[in-house]
């Protein structure tokens, strides 16, 4: 089911609606000009169809946009991840693998909506989830203290949130979601009291930074994959502040204690080798929040694509 040609849909998508500190959306361009696209197509021979634009939105996004069961920017952020669902979906329904360079984590709303539509379309087969994350996003509009809904696309993914109103995420259809079940954590280290009550009633498999002190990351790769199962399509959803401050400092919440550089690679190349992967999103690089550590945190984020394109296995 694999994308048979080494096509790459790329999307790159500078929204920064799904919280509140501005620079998020400057990461897409931050990455393309270290050189990312074109290490993918010359290093790695990937075939890439990119729009070359960063997708701002703003022509979509409305003035008036009070917020809404608690959420903030929720017309906007509906109104994004939407539109960038129909992008997503037109790769993957293609046979293409999609790379998506946000932007805060809200957009995977779109993403993972487009993927799962699609796939279900392809192949008949549901998609599963790798979440990479120092947090569990899992917020509904209830349980979020915050009301940024980068801390809720997997509630609305799920189906746990569920909104009927068309413009506030009420065209996120049952072909658009994905399975509790197919749903894995990886590097968590702050999660809501709320979310911790959502994970554990729900079961969902969630490795977190202890569970990697425990066994190693190599275990728990093996672990993360066995549940999902060979021949499943993968989708990959990479937030950079999974990585520790250390090597990702530019990032909106950054969590002391995280992945190292390495692990973040090596998560990236587990899920390249299994030959399942169809989709990579890589969010909430924000390379205005530091001087020195935004090159590095934007170097880190380059590494983790080309790990999962497969890039470093022999
Ligand atoms: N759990 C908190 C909230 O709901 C923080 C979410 C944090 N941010 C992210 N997403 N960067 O992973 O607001
Ligand atoms: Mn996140
Ligand atoms: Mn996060
Ligand atoms: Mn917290």
């Amino acid at each position: 089911f694999l994308p048979t040609s080494n096509e790459l849909g790329v999307v790159a998508v500078g929204f920064s609606g799904g919280q509140c500190k501005p620079g998020v959306d400057a990461a897409p361009m931050a990455l393309i000009e270290a050189g990312l696209i074109d290490q993918l197509k010359n290093d790695l021979e990937f075939k890439i169809a990119y729009d070359n634009q960063v997708h701002q939105y703003s022509e979509i996004q409305p003035a008036d946009d009070p917020d809404f069961r608690g959420m903030k920017k929720p017309k906007a952020v509906s109104a994004v991840t939407r539109k960038l669902c129909d992008q997503v979906y037109e790769h993957s329904r293609a046979g293409k693998f999609v790379l998506t360079l946000g932007g805060d984590h809200s957009i995977a709303i779109g993403t993972v909506a487009g993927t799962a539509k699609a796939t279900k379309e392809r192949l008949g087969r549901d998609i599963a989830l790798i979440w990479v994350d120092a947090h569990a996003d899992i917020n509904t509009p209830e349980t979020s203290e915050s009301g940024n809904i980068h801390g809720m696309p997997v509630a609305f993914l799920t189906g746990l949130a569920k909104e009927k109103k068309e413009d506030v995420f009420g065209w996120i259809k049952e072909e658009h979601m994905i399975s509790l079940k197919k749903l894995v954590y990886i590097g968590l280290r702050d999660i809501d009291r709320g979310e911790k009550q959502i994970l554990r009633a729900h079961g969902v498999r969630a490795f977190s930074m202890h569970d990697i002190d425990r066994h190693g990351i190599g275990k728990v790769m093996d672990m993360a994959l066995g549940w999902i199962g060979t021949d499943t399509p993968i989708h990959l959803s990479f937030d950079v502040d999974a990585l520790d401050p250390q090597w990702a400092p530019s990032t909106g919440t950054p969590v002391r204690g995280g992945l190292t550089l390495r692990e973040g690679d090596f998560i990236a190349e587990c899920v390249a080798e299994t030959g399942s992967l169809i989709a990579l999103d890589l969010v909430e690089v924000n390379p205005s929040l530091e001087t020195e550590g935004a090159q590095e945190t934007v170097r880190a984020g380059c590494s983790i694509v080309r790990c999962a394109l497969g890039d470093t296995l022999l």
